[in-house]
């Protein structure tokens, strides 16, 4: 049951693309941290597809993908009888309030996107639209839950500010029709770095697997990936957060603290002296140990379609009623006709 307005929980909104398998950034910077959430805010999160199609996709592996990041939700602790999960394109709401918002937003704004140049530079040959106004959809998909916070990694803090932007402008003309959501940032985890460029963030899209941990590699794959991080030839282990010489090193650090519930300058602590070797061995080993049980759950999971099913539906039927009342609500203040 929805609470009362006059003590309503404050509400949480976030999503992950199902534009490849899950990576261990995800995981840390986003899904890890929902489920301390779940208990204190009403939460809606979302396998975002619509995103995901501003990149090519195969459309038969979108849609397995679509379900595996369900049950992967489900195997990291969201419980689905505390939240609302669903499927973003089952929800027509969030293309209909994108567009209108399209109509609140300026192309300077947009053009100052970091993601929109990342990703226009590493799809030369494709880019669309979509990929432009990508973050217009990502407001859409926020501001139709009301919601209060988002939390999201480092990367998605430019987009949470668009989307703050618009709300205020629409609500600027309007009167108070959007809640102006804030980011959450977790402390630590917020910004998981690739293992073969660690000034670059780790990134399921990226062409080099070697560069990403996937939450569904085998461990032995998951040991070797970061037994072969790249590093630097300093030798010594040191968090220096402003030295990028050190990314590589500092990257290490930073998931061993977040496995291990501890700081990146305690675990530099922990390791001083050692090699590089012994620290990667330590990290692999808290990374497998960490994801073990996820992987358990979510074999269990995946194979039970009924059930998977009955999720998204669910899900996808109270979305719809959050984010029509708002819709409506938009739709009436820019002069749709609505009856
Ligand atoms: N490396 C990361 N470290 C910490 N958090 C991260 N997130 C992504 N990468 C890292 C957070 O994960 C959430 C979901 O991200 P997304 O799938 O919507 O899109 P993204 O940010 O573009 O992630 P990817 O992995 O880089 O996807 P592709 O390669 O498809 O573009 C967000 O909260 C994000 O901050």
């Amino acid at each position: 049951m929805e609470t009362q307005n006059t003590e309503r929980k404050k509400r949480i909104f976030s999503g992950v693309q199902p534009s490849g398998t899950i990576t261990l950034g995800n995981y840390l910077g986003a899904i890890r941290n929902w489920v301390a959430l779940q208990d204190e805010y009403d939460c809606a999160f979302a396998m975002m597809d619509m995103h995901s199609i501003t990149v090519r996709q195969t459309p038969a592996e979108l849609r397995k993908r679509t379900l595996e990041l369900l049950a992967l939700y489900i195997a990291c602790g969201i419980d689905p009888e505390k939240c609302i999960l669903f499927i973003q394109s089952q929800n027509s709401a969030h293309a209909e309030l994108s567009w209108v918002l399209n109509c609140f937003t300026y192309m300077g704004e947009l053009n100052r996107m970091t993601q929109f140049k990342d990703k226009s530079a590493k799809h030369a040959d494709n880019i669309n639209a979509g990929l432009f106004t990508y973050p217009v959809l990502m407001a859409a998909d926020i501001l139709l839950y009301q919601a209060d916070l988002v939390p999201v990694g480092k990367d998605q803090m430019q987009h949470i500010e668009i989307c703050r932007d618009i709300a205020q402008r629409f609500n600027a003309v309007y009167g108070n029709v959007f809640t102006i959501p804030e980011g959450l940032l977790v402390k630590s985890g917020a910004k998981i770095m690739s293992l073969q460029e660690p000034t670059k963030k780790m990134s399921k899209s990226d062409e080099n697997p070697k560069a990403f941990i996937s939450m569904m590699d085998d461990f032995n794959v998951i040991a070797k990936k970061i037994k072969s991080a790249v590093t630097d030839s300093e030798g010594v282990i040191e968090y220096r957060p402003d030295d990028e010489n050190k990314a590589g090193v500092n990257n290490l650090l930073s998931i061993m603290a977040v496995m291990t519930d501890s700081t990146p300058e305690k675990v530099a602590a922990l390791y001083e002296g050692q090699g590089y070797g012994t620290l990667k061995g330590a990290v692999a080993e808290a990374v497998v140990e960490g994801i073990r049980p996820i992987r358990a759950e979510y074999d269990r999971i995946i194979k039970d379609k009924a059930y998977l099913q009955g999720i998204y539906r669910q899900g996808a039927e109270t979305a719809h009623r959050i984010a029509d009342r708002t819709l409506k609500k938009v739709y009436k203040k820019v002069g749709f006709v609505i009856d």
